[in-house]
């Protein structure tokens, strides 16, 4: 036995076995001056967040209430997909668009890393829920960081501390399962060090080992990479826990939309990072009498409900939001939202009166202090904002939360739509001919690729669901695992499934469409379809509606831009076939046949 004592190890406030072993273990390779177990209060949050007001991450904002601005290391601002890896034990399993290596292997690189890595610092131990803490199985996972700014954030985006750690143990003694997720920045500290503002490790990895439901990240403090509740638990461990337990985790939107007939529906939306999921989420309809709440806006966890329907959970407790082109124009639920307080902003502008600025958000200010912590004027030819920079606020204090949002039971979906960025080729709308049509659409979803990952912005790839970072097991089974939970339900109890982009341009390359609260014209439509109340004419690729299928009145948009938006080219969808069918073959073997069939009757339509 080492007699190893590191303050704090054995103040554990619960009496887990699995859990204060492996509390023991981390501390013992990571070596922090002590262990702090979080347990979520004011009090903590207080004290965190002096600490690292004192430490120079943090900037005290004067203009928002209990809210912060954060720089980070210019090298640490998205998601790090070339160093994400899914390390399952049969490379089969990780599929043709994950990274892999072999579990020891990478476990033996890793446990190296570790070593030592949390000297001088404190490790801080958070429990924490993913969804509705009463749910009947609440879904446990446990990170253990040596960051403060990832423990405050934590405490926005999940449902975390004492409250989530009063769920490991039932009345009866028996000890729940949870997933372990190790982060550390990997920038220990040594006597008499000075710290820095942002540390962090040039060496990065975040990486899932499915089978054991465990998560290990080293060298980044950037949300997606740092905030292991969210998109390495939620959703590439959660899609695999789905896929052996008949569910599905998918980075969608929930949205609840109340007709003027005061018909309910829920709606899901998946377009790729950056591609309008927050803003569909919280949009302000422009049509009289049709009111949108919000459920979530990021991750959803869908299962088959007793009367057959599939019910939607947001398993996150807060919004992490791009900020550029938010504003009071584009998304003013998001703004006021953040302006009650209460939030962390990173990688944003500060202006001169202690508030926070960026791209879109009005007129730019005579003088800011940029995301890289210099001077910035409207002159400057940088961006006063990083374009991935965001902010990170609780879901409890957005006016257009639905009361359900907490709901365990979770809300009945209606409508699926997909959705990405493409400049050509993808209509405005279209409505697939069944699900299996649908899923084809979304196995083939492609979108510019945008900052909230490191490389190049802009250029068009396949992004299956909008999942193509997020799938934590082979794509080729994933789309199998859609096709089989088409099987599992009636298909008049199934969501119907659309495909949209908010995103075509014109020949001078302006958007062809408003967007933003006039995308509640889709939604309209949609649910009309659905309903059997509006028309469409079909197309090879599905049913695309004309203008005048619409309900354009009062749009804010020119009707010439609009038919443009809806135009069917057959000449452009001719030129997409190719890239489809290279797709295809990349996933391989494990393609399922009706989706390849899909490809050969599109392939015929087209003629
Ligand atoms: P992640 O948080 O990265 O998953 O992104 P997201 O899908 O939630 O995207 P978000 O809603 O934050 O939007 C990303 C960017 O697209 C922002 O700059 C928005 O202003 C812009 N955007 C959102 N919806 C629309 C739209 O309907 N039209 C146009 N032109 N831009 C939009
Ligand atoms: C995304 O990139 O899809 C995000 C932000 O929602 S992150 O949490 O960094 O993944
Ligand atoms: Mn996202």
């Amino acid at each position: 036995m080492t007699a190893v004592t590191i303050p704090g190890v054995d103040q554990a406030p619960t009496t887990h076995h699995r859990l204060l072993a492996w509390v023991r273990e981390v501390a013992e390779l990571t070596s922090p001056d002590q262990v702090v177990w979080v347990d979520g209060s004011e009090d903590e949050w207080t004290r965190l967040t002096d600490k690292l007001v004192d430490a120079g991450t943090f900037t005290r904002l004067d203009k928002k209430p209990n809210s912060f601005y954060a720089a980070s290391d210019p090298n640490d601002v998205a998601r790090v997909e070339e160093r994400t890896f899914i390390c399952s034990v049969d490379e089969a399993d990780a599929g043709p668009t994950n990274n892999w290596m072999e579990p020891a292997e990478m476990k033996a690189i890793m446990t190296e890393l570790y070593r030592g890595c949390m000297r001088g610092r404190t490790m801080y131990v958070i429990p924490f829920c993913m969804g509705p803490l009463d749910a009947e199985k609440p879904m446990l996972g446990v990170e253990i960081t040596d960051s403060e700014y990832v423990v405050v954030s934590m405490k926005i985006m999940t449902r975390m501390g004492t409250k989530a750690l009063d769920r490991f143990v039932d009345a009866d003694g028996t000890e729940r399962d949870f997933v372990p997720a190790l982060h550390s920045i990997g920038a220990p500290l040594a006597e008499g060090q000075a710290d820095v503002a942002w540390p962090c490790n040039d060496t990065k990895y975040i990486v899932h080992f499915p089978e054991e439901r465990l998560i290990w990240s080293f060298g980044s403090g950037y949300g997606g990479n740092a905030l292991l509740g969210k998109k390495c638990y939620s959703l590439r461990i959660a899609s695999v826990i789905g896929r052996d337990e008949g569910w599905l985790a998918e980075h969608m939107l929930i949205l609840k939309l109340t007709s003027p007939e005061d018909k309910v529906y829920y709606v899901a939306a998946a377009f790729p990072s950056a591609c309008g999921k927050t803003n569909l989420a919280m949009l302000e309809p422009t049509i009289p009498g049709w009111k949108v709440e919000t459920i979530g806006d990021d991750i959803a966890w869908m299962r088959f409900g007793e009367d057959g329907r599939l019910y939607a959970v947001n398993p996150e407790n807060g919004f992490f939001g791009v900020a550029p082109g938010t504003d009071y124009h584009t998304n003013p639920n998001a703004m006021r939202t953040i302006a009650k307080g209460n939030s962390l902003f990173t990688n944003v502008a500060l202006t001169d009166d202690g508030d926070i600025w960026w791209e879109g958000m009005g007129e730019a200010p005579a003088h800011l202090t940029g995301w890289k912590g210099g001077d910035w004027t409207p002159d400057s030819t940088e961006k006063a904002a990083h374009p991935n920079s965001r902010y990170c606020t609780p879901i409890d204090q957005c006016d257009t939360k639905a009361p359900e949002w907490d709901d365990p039971q979770g809300v009945p979906i209606s409508a699926i739509f997909f959705g990405g960025r493409r400049a050509t080729t993808i209509p405005l709308v279209t409505e697939s001919r069944d699900w299996q049509h649908g899923t084809f659409m979304g196995a083939t979803l492609s979108s510019e690729t945008t900052a909230a990952a490191v490389g190049a912005v802009g250029v068009v790839r396949r992004d299956p669901m909008a999942m193509l970072p997020f799938i934590g097991y082979n794509a080729g089974d994933y789309f199998n695992h859609w096709i089989e939970t088409g099987k599992r339900a009636d298909a008049t109890k199934l969501p119907k499934i659309f495909y949209v982009n908010w995103f075509r341009r014109g020949d001078d390359k302006r958007f062809l469409w408003p967007g933003f609260g006039e995308n509640s014209r889709i939604l309209k439509w949609a649910i009309e379809r659905i309903e059997g109340k509006a028309s469409a004419r079909e197309t090879p690729i599905g049913w695309v509606p004309t203008a005048d299928e619409l309900d354009l009145d009062g749009v804010d948009g020119d009707r010439a831009d609009i038919d443009a938006a809806l135009e069917f080219s057959a000449e452009e969808w001719r030129a997409e076939l190719p890239l489809i069918e290279e797709w295809f073959d990349k996933i391989g073997d494990k393609l399922p046949t009706p989706l390849r069939d899909e490809l050969e009757a599109l392939r015929q339509r087209l003629g």
